[in-house]
């Protein structure tokens, strides 16, 4: 790691140690996607890390050419709340009824990056015995504070054997969003042998590479997500460890994710094997799709900005939904600022009153969408477009209009 800014850059693959590194898109050098600031802090330097993606020739795993240190990023406060997301908190509490109708009460379960308890209140709302593991520590604070016991750690092998030694040995251990947040894949995986009971189970839930690639969802890529994930790679860090992908399923959360099964024993599901033959079908070897993909990431950022700015010349004012760590990608990727975005609704109290990372446009409370209605309102959080339209109907019915950023801009409603 540089000591200056907690960066390092990658010269080998995250799952195989590769060192033949593709390199096939770059969105410039960009503040971190969660660094919200404070006004008064706001003529300060930002740090800015290269936002560069590369493949490996050898597994497969699409990642990032430079790792942030987790610390930076995670550590001792962290910005997104999933409970501050009601598509995600009933997402989670589906979730919740899921697992516990196929694996019953599966003795302890473990949850890595529990964030704010989200799922694990509706797992022990069921008659989980749960536990939450969350680096951040106003996440693991807010979890504590509702009964939900949470460790402040990050997950890996020492973590394991601790929770293993004093606890026992977990029947499920859940992970979502998380896997593409860390940068030690292999001893993660080491981790969860340690960790899993004999017949044990590993969910994890993450945004799938072949969504990302198809609706051209260039701005989840940011510091926070080192891998883009799909199941070759995924296969060969778990086979490694003795564990295997069992079942798996398409969600359509987060713009497209897969919910992955992992155990020690039994054959892949006839699930597993039609994605694996989708996934070579629709070209995720082939280094042609990602050369396509970089095109259409170029094309999407010129729409927006033509779209913008045409909004511009006929005097459209326009605001923003959603304070995302995805939007801070867009934003700065697209050259946007204050001039063309004049502030960003967001529903979660400790963003509000801050500034973004980099194009620095205030946040402010939901309510500002009808208290200062714009013409158009940029869609941050596009993942949650149909919640976000059906809450402000009545923007909508006095003629707001919201734009919908990817994969190419538009206006909605028509
Ligand atoms: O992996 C990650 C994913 C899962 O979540 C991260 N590293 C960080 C985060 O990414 P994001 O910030 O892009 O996530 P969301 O879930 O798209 O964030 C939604 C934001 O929009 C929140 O700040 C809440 C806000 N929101 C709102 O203001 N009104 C959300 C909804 C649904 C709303 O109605
Ligand atoms: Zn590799």
């Amino acid at each position: 790691m540089s000591s200056d800014t907690g960066h390092r850059r990658v010269s080998a693959c995250r799952v195989c140690g590769a060192t033949a590194l593709w390199t096939f898109l770059s969105l410039g050098d960009t503040p971190l996607a969660n660094a919200l600031i404070r006004p008064e802090d706001s003529a300060g330097q930002e740090s800015r890390y290269p936002l560069v993606v590369a493949r490996c020739r050898s597994c497969g795993l699409v990642q990032l050419t430079v790792t942030v240190a987790p610390q930076v990023l995670f550590g001792p406060s962290y910005a997104y709340f999933t409970s501050a997301s009601s598509p995600m908190v009933e997402h989670f509490d589906r979730y919740a009824a899921d697992l516990v109708s196929r694996f019953g009460p599966a003795g302890l379960v473990v949850e890595i990056g529990s964030n704010d308890g989200a799922l694990l209140g509706s797992l022990a709302r069921r008659g989980a015995r749960v536990l939450g593991v969350e680096p951040a520590a106003n996440m693991a604070g807010a979890a504590n504070a509702k009964g939900l016991e949470t460790l402040n750690a990050f997950f890996g092998e020492d973590t394991a054997r601790s929770i293993a030694q004093e606890r026992g040995r977990a029947g499920v251990v859940i992970a979502n969003n998380v896997l593409a947040h860390i940068d030690d894949l292999p001893q993660v995986a080491r981790a969860l042998d340690m960790l899993l009971a004999p017949d044990g189970v590993f969910v994890a839930e993450f945004p799938y590479l072949a969504d990302l690639l198809q609706h051209v969802e260039y701005d989840t890529i940011y510091h926070e997500h080192l891998s883009y994930l799909s199941l070759r790679p995924l296969r060969s860090l778990f086979e490694n460890a003795g564990l295997r992908i069992v079942d798996v399923e398409r969600q359509p959360v987060h713009g497209g994710s897969l919910r992955l099964f992992v155990a020690r024993r039994g054959d892949p599901s006839p699930a597993v094997r039609a994605l694996e033959a989708a996934e070579s079908r629709d070209g995720l070897d082939d280094e042609a799709r990602y050369e396509r993909f970089a095109q259409d990431v170029a094309a999407s950022r010129q729409a927006l900005r033509t779209l913008l700015e045409d909004a511009r010349s006929r005097g459209r004012r326009v605001a923003a939904i959603g304070a995302t760590a995805k939007g801070n990608t867009l934003l700065n990727y697209c050259g946007l600022t204050t001039t063309d975005i004049a502030y960003i609704a967001d529903s979660t109290p400790a963003k509000q009153g801050m500034l973004t990372p980099g194009a620095h446009i205030p946040i402010r409370p939901e309510s500002a969408l009808r208290l200062d209605p714009p013409d158009l309102t940029l869609l941050l959080a596009w993942n949650y477009a149909d919640a976000i339209l059906a809450k402000f109907s009545d923007y909508i019915s006095a003629g707001g209009r919201f734009i919908h950023p990817i994969p190419r801009a538009r206006v909605i409603p028509a």
